[in-house]
């Protein structure tokens, strides 16, 4: 029997390369990883699979129907898992065109090429919780409104229409499951969890050479809650989401919620670093300090900059994924503290 082919998109990314890496691993599938033409790609997250056969590159943008319409018709693909996207929030409200046309019209234009090409390839494409934003209670299920508070969110709650409109109108397997935030060792360092662990880490260096000269990590918001996971384990659910007899909408998520606030706590003692909050009355001036000379002063490791708040922020994410746990069997192997612990310490053993 021939194998299966998968394409999935983002493949430098942090998901694409997980799931490229749990194919690889867990299936016989042949994998074509798209990326987009750069004068300089980076490679780093593709180390573990990117020479071996059963794996391979291939030219492709989510902006150009004719680029997505060649691979669909050439390689016939079984499935097609959509993880690219401009997927920094932060960054949506200075582009939100640009946002718009990768997050949503590239996911008609991946739609229309297997609708036109290869009408049983089954389609997954990345939701967020972004989707909920302002949101009305907790934790949140499949059910939830959507009230987006950013580009971006409202660019996935957008997608998940459209695929829903193309399932119903074509019949297509076609999913927009809801990823709450997941993170790890491949996260970009834009996202909060990894430009924590990676100052941690340098802090954690230069405390080592006996220098006290470090910059401090400089933060926006340290108030909002996220419910953060491995993006490890959430490739599995979207594999899981792909395979049923009948395509169903599912939310992954851990079912607890932190604050970045915590985020930090949690980190800098992963690295045995302790510290103390300062100003904690004024959000705005709150410092985490650690104490020097015999603790009569103190060197700051976290600081906050009012310039990194969001004009509109997303308080409070908590999902709610039991459906996906009792229906499918999918759980989450990672906790929150082993999240943690392991992005600081690959971060502090790959310090250069
Ligand atoms: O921010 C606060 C920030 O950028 C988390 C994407 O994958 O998950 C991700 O979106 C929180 C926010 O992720 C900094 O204001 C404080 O409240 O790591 P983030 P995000 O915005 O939650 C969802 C599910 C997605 O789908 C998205 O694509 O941390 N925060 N200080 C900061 N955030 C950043 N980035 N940098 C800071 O300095």
């Amino acid at each position: 029997m021939k194998n299966k082919k998968v394409i999935i998109t983002g493949i430098l990314g942090q998901d694409g390369a997980n799931m490229a890496e749990f194919l690889l691993k867990n299936t016989d599938h042949e994998i074509y990883g798209m990326m987009r033409r750069s004068s300089n790609p980076n490679f780093i997250n593709a180390k573990a699979f990117k020479d071996n056969p059963r794996f391979k590159f291939v030219f492709g943008d989510l902006g150009d129907e004719v680029s997505l319409d060649s691979l669909v018709k050439e390689i016939q693909p079984d499935y097609f898992i959509n993880f690219a996207a401009n997927s920094f929030v932060g960054i949506s409200w200075n582009m939100p065109l640009q946002v718009f046309d990768t997050n949503t019209l590239g996911v008609i234009r991946s739609l229309e090429a297997i609708r036109k090409f290869k009408p049983d390839c089954r389609f997954y494409s990345a939701g967020s919780s972004e989707e909920w934003g302002d949101v009305e209670y907790s934790p949140q299920n499949i059910n939830h409104p959507i009230k987006p508070r950013s580009p971006d969110g409202a660019s996935k709650a957008a997608a998940r229409h459209l695929i829903k409109v193309y399932r119903e109108s074509y019949g297509m397997y076609a999913v927009h499951g809801i990823l709450f935030n997941h993170e790890g060792t491949k996260r970009g360092e834009e996202f909060v969890t990894r430009k924590i662990s990676k100052g941690v880490a340098n802090i954690y260096h230069s405390l080592k050479a006996g220098d006290l000269n470090f910059n401090p990590i400089s933060l926006g918001n340290l108030h909002s809650k996220r419910d953060w996971s491995d993006s490890e384990d959430f490739v599995e659910g979207v594999w899981l989401m792909l395979n049923q007899p009948t395509p169903k909408e599912y939310i992954l998520s851990s079912n607890k919620t932190h604050s970045v606030k915590e985020f930090v706590e949690r980190a800098f003692s992963a690295a045995r670093i302790m510290g103390c909050w300062l100003n904690e009355d004024n959000p705005e001036k709150m410092v985490y300090a650690m104490p020097v000379l015999d603790d009569v002063e103190y060197a700051a490791l976290v600081v906050v900059d009012p310039a990194l708040y969001r004009p509109a922020e997303v308080d409070l994410l908590w999902g709610d994924s039991s459906p996906i746990r009792s229906e499918l069997g999918w759980s989450p192997k990672s906790s929150f503290g082993d999240l943690v612990k392991k992005m600081v310490e690959y971060d502090i053993k790959n310090f250069s």
